[in-house]
């Protein structure tokens, strides 16, 4: 069954296992406005908290740009106090996608920009088209990123070529950015739902509470010591044996069979 939630500027779709959350400004390269985060916002902790959903897909209307970046015309009427305000809010919700026990999928055909590549370095999976093109311009507009682009591409591709990327703004094309393993997986347009379902089918193989614990001992224990990110995987570990599907998935094994997962 396909659920459908239309609001004007965010679109979110549930069908079977996987909700869709497609950023709709595509007249305004699916710029960022404070209405697309919080509807992005709701649609998020609506997809976390649906036991039914095992995957959730970010992607962006039209065939132009995935985003292009914060509203460059909302940032520009901001005072000091409600910019320092909106930065707080938008890194709570990068942070949060990173805490979302489920697989998030960014799937990218064009512009991939400023606060745009933000969000797509804060999902699990980025897949894009090969005309897409990837970059944090916001020196340009004398302006950092500021919803974690400094440290987030710095963590992806390390420190020599996020300066690069940051001082000058320069945009990239998909190649590149897969070869500085920005991205996951580039592919022809017409190849980019089927790259995006073979990675849903493959995941939805898994256990999803699995995969929930495996993104948080990735995402929490980056920021920890190796000694503390170890122990804190150990506790990860315990909590995955303690699942009804790892039972499952060992009594399989064992008895020579397919394992049936219930997320749980
Ligand atoms: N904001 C608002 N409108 C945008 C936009 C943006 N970022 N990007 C494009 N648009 C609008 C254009 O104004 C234009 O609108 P109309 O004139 O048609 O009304 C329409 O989209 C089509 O764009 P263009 O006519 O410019 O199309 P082109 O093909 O000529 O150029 C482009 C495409 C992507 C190269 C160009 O639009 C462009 O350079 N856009 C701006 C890219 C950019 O600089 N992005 C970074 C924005 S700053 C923070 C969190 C996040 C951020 C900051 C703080 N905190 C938590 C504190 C992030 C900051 C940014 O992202």
């Amino acid at each position: 069954m396909t659920e459908v939630h239309r609001k004007t500027v965010l679109l979110y779709e549930k069908h079977g296992k996987v909700a869709t959350v497609t950023l709709n400004r595509p007249k305004a390269l699916n710029a960022l406005n404070t209405g697309v985060l919080k509807d992005l916002r709701d649609a998020l902790v609506d997809a976390e908290a649906d036991a039914d959903i095992h995957v959730i897909v970010l992607t962006g209307a039209g065939d132009r740009a995935f985003c292009a970046g914060a509203d460059i015309q909302e940032l520009r009427d901001k005072s000091a106090i409600e910019a320092r305000d909106w930065s707080l809010w938008v890194q709570e919700i990068t942070s949060y996608m990173e805490r979302v026990r489920k697989p998030i999928l960014a799937k990218i055909n064009g512009f991939c920009l400023g606060g745009g590549l933000e969000l797509a370095m804060a999902c699990d999976f980025r897949i894009a088209t090969d005309k897409s093109l990837f970059g944090l311009p916001e020196v340009n507009l004398a302006i950092i990123p500021g919803g974690g682009g400094t440290q987030r591409l710095t963590r992806l591709i390390g420190k020599t070529k996020a300066l690069e990327l940051l001082m000058t703004g320069t945009r990239i094309y998909a190649e590149e950015a897969l070869r500085l393993t920005l991205v996951n997986t580039v592919v022809p347009v017409e190849a980019l739902d089927a790259a995006v379902e073979a990675v849903i089918k493959e995941l939805r193989t898994k256990s999803a509470v699995t995969l929930g614990l495996l993104k948080l001992a990735v995402n929490n224990g980056l920021e920890m010591s190796l000694e503390q990110a170890l122990y804190y995987e150990a506790e990860c570990f315990g909590s995955a044996l303690a699942t009804e599907d790892s039972r499952e998935g060992l009594k399989a094994f064992l008895d020579k069979r397919k394992a049936e997962f219930k997320g749980k």
